[in-house]
């Protein structure tokens, strides 16, 4: 069995039998809505992903617009990397600052992941992400650069141009060789005018499942 799969089958333990649960995006995601599916869970689902959302619907679930929602007991999502503190980054997809509401409204955030996503502390091996408004986008580049920061606008390809966001903004790439303080970095970014969220999460993940192994975050 892929481990995405087996970690899916875990996960599906922490969910409650009925009410509403969000699934963020990625593979190990798509996993878990099929075994959602396949035991029959009676579940509302909100989603900041399109792709899920759409996977969702295939398999005739319940999906609600997040709009109408303001809180959720439960939601799962993947991630590039997470450290002990909980302190996670989740670059790949560009859609983090969906994600992080999503995130955000959880009282539980859960982070599917296998252990070569775990470190003791980030090692910011993968960029952080910023959501960028497009007049802002030269303005936020100066800033991230004060700040030790290497940006680069992201593309779909060269011919295409930048990447735009569901939401209508740019996403920029910011590399950083050195963090010594993981969470000034992420108000010292958010406080950037112009950005509108950034793929560094240090406050919402609750817990980590690594395949079959739960941590909590102590309260
Ligand atoms: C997303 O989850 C992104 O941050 C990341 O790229 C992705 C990885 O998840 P998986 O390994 O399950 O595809 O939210």
């Amino acid at each position: 069995m892929d481990i995405k799969q087996k970690c899916a089958k875990e996960a599906l333990k922490l969910i409650p039998k009925s009410g509403v649960i969000g699934l963020g995006g990625g593979s190990t995601i798509s996993y878990l809505i099929d075994e959602i599916k396949e035991n029959k869970l009676n579940v509302q689902i909100v989603t900041p992903s399109v792709k899920t959302k759409m996977l969702c619907l295939e398999k005739e679930l319940t999906v609600l617009d997040p709009m109408a929602i303001h809180q959720i007991d439960i939601a799962f999502d993947g991630c590039d990397e997470v450290d002990a503190n909980f302190n996670a980054l989740k670059s790949g997809g560009g859609i983090h600052t969906r994600e992080k509401l999503i995130a955000s409204m959880s009282k539980d955030y859960v982070l599917l992941i296998d252990e070569t996503k775990f470190s003791e502390v980030l090692t910011f091996k993968h960029p952080v992400v910023l959501e960028v408004l497009e007049s802002a986008i030269s303005y936020v580049q100066y800033e991230v650069l004060k700040l030790g920061g290497v940006p680069v606008m992201r593309h779909s390809s060269a011919k295409d141009g930048f990447t735009i966001t569901e939401n209508g903004h740019y996403l920029m790439d910011v590399t950083f060789s050195q963090v010594s303080d993981i969470k000034e970095l992420n108000v010292k970014l958010n406080e950037i005018c112009g950005v509108i969220g950034t793929s560094l999460f240090t406050k919402e993940v609750t817990k980590v499942l690594i395949v079959d192994q739960l941590m909590a975050k102590e309260c």
